[in-house]
């Protein structure tokens, strides 16, 4: 992911175009005039959409704009969210259709289970939880792998209007501990382990250690999924409760209760420009409408023979938004994976589309990369003729990635939805629909029906046609985050204040509209860095370095990868009694970051460099620092306040990994 010009200028040169496929087309969920429909009266757009979801008590308004920008969704409204994405279905006869084909790593270990059998669970850890003393309003985290339980979790959590925040199961323990204690969450859902390449991966030693850093959290549920040893003192009869007691033996009677439109569903931790992660709130009604609208729309859902598969983890927004709440909302059949893509062999996720007959599959384009990188022989030992539609997310898909998609896994007859959107937006903005648009590899085209997006200048003021500018938001929309979590301003100052003035949401990416008017995501406009399509920040990274004893300071940025869209690459000076480290420094280090965030913020490089290239006024010119980290020829150096340190950290690379 890189804005130099010279990039610019050949996205644009881009004129391949991949027209719908016309029986796709022909019976496509939605059509080219909903783009129309919708932008007459947007709030009759979005109420036609509510009816999709079954409501205890209608809404009265759609939208309360009368604060912004605290925009409120269909008040007066009463649902339950975890009613709307199981019970509805059974109620309405399909009990029997399969909710989740469950694929553990470890080869065999799979699960279907319908949607009656989900039911029956939820309510049983609805009850269970209750139990525990979860209350409508408090918090409970969930640090989990993929399992069905963690979905249960999730549900369960909904069903009794408690908030969830789910931790992604790869951070650290220090990372799960800061998220509990920001949104004092009281119990947590977790388990021994999970199966990582072919091998248990322990989680609940990370819980017990996170426990010890914060004091809020009164109860551990902990499901059994590997069987792992706890280690000596790796259970407390206090606190520690095992999911086959106490959900296996609760009742799977549980009548859902209805909650306020606005009342909170969920908390999702995301990375912002400063060390401190931040607390997407998303609330019930709005959320359920954008997502369940969305995945019907842009995946073209047709529950009864769709099988869709979405390879995020549930620890992402993804994860939340198009594995749980918007499918299930909709009645989908989905596989759920459990492990890496390339345990036990590198074809792993194909032969499980081959296996399940997969029709729509959702991925990023990391992976995307990583299987180019290995060929197309591996995938091309699998039938995937089932595939009809396949969509992108989390950071721009490169021109050739999009064909080598499109090509090799879908057989050059599917259709590519690339899909922007974010944790704050918490449904997809801007992609094609695959029955509508003629898709053009690189571009997330245009705002879907109901959303308006546009790309402006420092004004504020809409670029032209063939300009770069800023992503904006220019009209609320259903899903839209609420808040930060217990932190109004921050809210209002990171995404409300830079365009104040026409009242925009600032998305923090650059865009460029090509000349036909179809939107180009450039990628983070600010310090937040885009790795494998997971958001990090670079504050964040160079805080955790900072705390090692050995490090006086340290810069962090993003350079361009091959595989991974951007990589964590890191300049540290040490402290003088450091000495010159020792000679395991550089994977002390990076340890230690791996042991602070988690390994995903783990450096590709760490260079130990005698000073740092910094402005008079102090500020660290991470941008020459890309340079070095990228292999260019280092950029103007007349504002740093010494020209000379270029030149040592150039000629120190030699000391890096
Ligand atoms: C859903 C998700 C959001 C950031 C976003 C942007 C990047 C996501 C993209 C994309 C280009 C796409 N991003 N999708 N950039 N094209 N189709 O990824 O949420 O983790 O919050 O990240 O990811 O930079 O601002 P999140």
């Amino acid at each position: 992911m890189t804005t130099d010009h010279e990039t610019l200028a050949n996205l644009l040169k881009e004129d391949r175009r991949f027209e719908p496929p016309a029986d796709l087309a022909a019976a496509a969920n939605v059509s080219g005039d909903a783009y129309e429909h919708a932008a007459k009266d947007p709030g009759a757009f979005w109420a036609e959409q509510a009816e999709r979801l079954t409501w205890a008590e209608k809404w009265d308004t759609v939208l309360d704009d009368s604060n912004p920008p605290f925009f409120k969704w269909f008040t007066g409204g009463k649902l339950n969210a975890s009613y709307n994405c199981v019970d509805r279905h059974v109620e309405a006869g399909r009990g029997d259709k399969v909710a989740l084909h469950w694929v553990g790593e470890p080869e065999g270990d799979t699960r279907d289970i319908t949607y009656a059998q989900l039911k029956d669970e939820v309510s049983q850890a609805a009850n269970a939880l209750t139990e525990l003393g979860v209350e409508t309003g408090d918090r409970v985290a969930i640090y989990m792998p993929m399992i069905p339980e963690a979905i249960v979790a999730m549900l369960a959590c909904a069903r009794i209007g408690a908030p969830h925040t789910v931790v992604f199961g790869g951070f650290s323990a220090d990372a799960l501990a800061s998220r509990i204690d920001d949104c004092q969450a009281k119990v947590i859902i977790t388990s021994d382990g999970g199966y990582r390449r072919g091998a248990p991966s322990a989680l609940k030693p990370a819980v017990d250690e996170a426990r010890t850093k914060t004091s809020v959290v009164e109860k551990v549920l902990v499901v059994r999924r590997t069987g792992q040893d706890l280690g000596e003192n790796g259970w407390d009869d206090d606190v520690d409760v095992w999911w086959h007691d106490a959900v296996g033996s609760a009742s799977t009677e549980h009548t859902p209760e209805a909650f306020d439109a606005e009342h909170p569903l969920y908390v999702m931790y995301t990375s912002g420009t400063t060390g401190k992660p931040k607390g997407i709130l998303h609330t019930t009604g709005g959320y359920l409408v954008g997502t369940s609208y969305t995945h019907h729309a842009v995946f073209d859902l047709k529950p009864e023979t769709d099988v869709y598969w979405c390879t995020a983890d549930i620890g992402w927004v993804t994860g939340h938004s198009y594995i749980v709440y918007g499918p299930l909302a909709n009645g989908a059949t989905q596989v759920l994976y459990e492990g890496t893509p390339d345990s036990p062999e590198r074809g792993r996720w194909w032969q499980i589309i081959e296996q399940y007959g997969v029709t729509i599959f959702y991925t990023a384009p990391t992976a995307i990369r990583s299987f180019m990188k290995q060929g197309r022989e591996i995938p091309d030992q699998r039938d995937m003729s089932s595939l009809r539609l396949l969509g992108s997310v989390g950071e721009p898909i490169n021109p050739e990635a999009y064909i080598w998609y499109r090509n090799t896994i879908g057989g050059d007859r599917t259709p590519v939805v690339d899909t922007w959107w974010q944790t704050e937006t918490g449904m997809i903005m801007i992609s094609p629909l695959p029955g509508v648009t003629a898709g053009k590899p690189g571009s997330a085209m245009t705002p879907i029906p109901g959303v308006s997006a546009d790309v402006v200048d420092d004004d504020g003021n809409p670029v032209p046609n063939g300009s770069g500018g800023y992503l904006v938001v220019t009209a609320p929309w259903p899903s839209m985050l609420r808040t930060l979590w217990g932190d109004d301003d921050r809210y209002v100052d990171t995404y409300w204040s830079r365009f104040k003035k026409q009242g925009y949401y600032f998305a923090g990416d650059g865009a460029k509209k090509d000349s036909d008017g179809d939107i180009w995501v450039l990628g983070r406009v600010d310090d937040v860095m885009n790795v494998s399509g997971h958001r990090l920040s670079t504050t964040e990274i160079e805080s955790a370095l900072v705390s090692h004893p050995k490090v006086a300071e340290a810069a962090v940025v993003g350079a361009t990868d091959p595989d991974t869209g951007q990589a964590v690459v890191a300049y540290v000076i040490l402290r003088e009694n450091a000495g010159d480290g020792g000679a395991d420094i550089v994977k002390e280090l990076s340890d230690h970051v791996r042991k602070e965030i988690g390994p995903i913020a783990k450096p590709r490089q760490i260079m130990i460099v005698p000073e740092l290239p910094k402005t008079r006024s102090g500020k660290i010119m991470r941008r020459l620092l890309r340079d070095v980290a990228e292999k260019r020829e280092v950029g103007d150096v007349t504002t740093l306040a010494d020209s000379g340190i270029m030149d040592l950290i150039s000629a120190g690379q030699a000391t890096s990994t």
